[in-house]
């Protein structure tokens, strides 16, 4: 059995989130290779050092902390969104040095821990486990910018000088990844964990509007080729259409918009704006994609605009691995008798990529108010170290 220790997992969480601390409650603001990221990364990897694993950076910044021998693999990612929490990825990691320490303490099972990099997409869809995994080429992510127009290629030479090469996923016997919810069932029930059956899939893109750039007080409206009102027809037009394609959990999302040239007085000649959609079915994802290139070429055409669609990154939806789901499920049952339910993910985890190289699982612990990817995110520490027993738990037994 291994012994974990709550008040020492807690106090290193909370440090942490010392990395890019920001706004109020226990906000954090940590994309990745920022100057937070990779000083964050830093220190997992001397914790790692100090708990008798060996800390190994891979050429995309995957940070792992590597067991003698074949082990299990859990962990997360300790990258942010531009706005985050100090849950989101960091738990996960942070439970997986706890449980591996535990774990030597006792001369229990090898455990090995990883940070992936880019889990919140600043380039793309987690974005190293993704390249880990194969599911995306280097080359491609290489050419990926963020929305500032910084290339992968240029951001992750910020680590190069740590950099050895890509581990052998032949080490590892499976993959564990505990994470909180991020929404709001858990906390409604008043359980404490969340089994994890599937992952949902995802697309992402981003498209672009080009109009005629003009002075706001002297177009008549009817000479416009205003980029801005054409985005926001595709807006209206979708949401009427992707009605008859949909299921209640379908959900899709305009999160970035940049306008050009972003200015009170002139009508804008371009918008540039991210697209994403999600849903458990594969059949659903494509339909929904046919409804979104039509509707903009449609929207286009009728305003006079072009339009030009990015490069589509996806994961496919991904079934969690039964044997390690039974072990989630009796350690919780043990640990939180009643307390538990088995729970689609609606949130995407680096363990969709991972379960492609090896058996992976996932453990879900509440959100306060279902709220994620914003300062206000928080769990009861209670949740938490339930959360963390329950992992030692099913990575523990014999
Ligand atoms: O967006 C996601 O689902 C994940 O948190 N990156
Ligand atoms: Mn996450
Ligand atoms: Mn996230």
């Amino acid at each position: 059995m291994i012994r974990v220790n709550p008040e020492r997992f807690l106090a290193d969480l909370h440090r942490l989130r010392g990395f890019g601390a920001a706004g109020v409650g226990k906000g954090v603001v940590r994309p990745a290779y920022s100057e937070a990221d990779i000083a964050a990364r830093d220190w997992l990897a001397e914790r790692m050092r100090e708990a008798g694993l060996a800390p190994h950076v891979d050429p995309v910044g995957n940070l792992f902390g590597l067991a003698e021998g074949r082990s299990i693999l859990l962990g997360s990612h300790s990258d942010s969104q531009p706005e985050g929490g100090w849950l989101d990825g960091a738990l996960g990691v942070i439970a997986a040095l706890e449980v591996a320490r535990a774990s030597v303490e006792v001369g229990g099972p090898p455990v090995s821990v990883v940070s992936f990099q880019d889990e919140e997409g600043r380039f793309g869809v987690t974005t190293g486990s993704a390249i880990w995994s194969g599911n995306l080429g280097l080359d491609e992510a290489d050419r990926q910018t963020d929305r500032d127009g910084v290339t992968f290629a240029e951001a992750r030479a910020g680590m190069a000088g740590r950099a050895d090469g890509f581990v052998d996923p032949g080490r590892f016997s499976g993959f564990v990844e505990m994470h909180i919810e991020q929404g709001p069932w858990l906390y409604e029930a008043g359980e404490a964990v969340g089994v994890v059956t599937d992952i949902v899939g995802i697309r992402d893109m981003r498209i672009t509007l080009d109009g005629e750039q003009n002075h706001a007080g002297t177009t008549p409206m009817h000479r416009r080729r205003d980029a801005f009102q054409g985005l926001s027809r595709f807006n209206a037009l979708l949401n009427d259409r992707l009605r008859n394609v949909v299921t209640p959990q379908t959900v899709w999302t305009i999160g970035h918009v940049r306008l050009h040239p972003d200015a009170h007085s002139i009508v804008p000649g371009q918008a540039v704006f991210s697209m994403q959609w999600r849903d458990g079915c594969a059949d659903r994802l494509r339909r929904m994609e046919a409804v979104i290139r039509e509707t903009a070429a449609e929207v286009a055409d009728e305003a006079g605009l072009s339009v030009s669609f990015g490069d589509m990154l996806g994961l496919e939806p991904m079934p969690m691995d039964d044997t390690l789901r039974d072990a989630l499920a009796a350690s919780a049952e043990a640990v939180a008798p009643g307390r538990w339910r088995r729970m689609q993910s609606g949130a995407l985890h680096d363990a969709t990529n991972v379960a492609r190289l090896m058996p992976a699982a996932m453990l879900f612990v509440p959100s306060i108010d279902g709220i994620s990817h914003a300062f206000a995110e928080d769990t009861d520490e209670a949740d938490l170290a339930t959360g963390l027993e329950v992992l030692a738990g099913a990575v523990g037994r014999p």
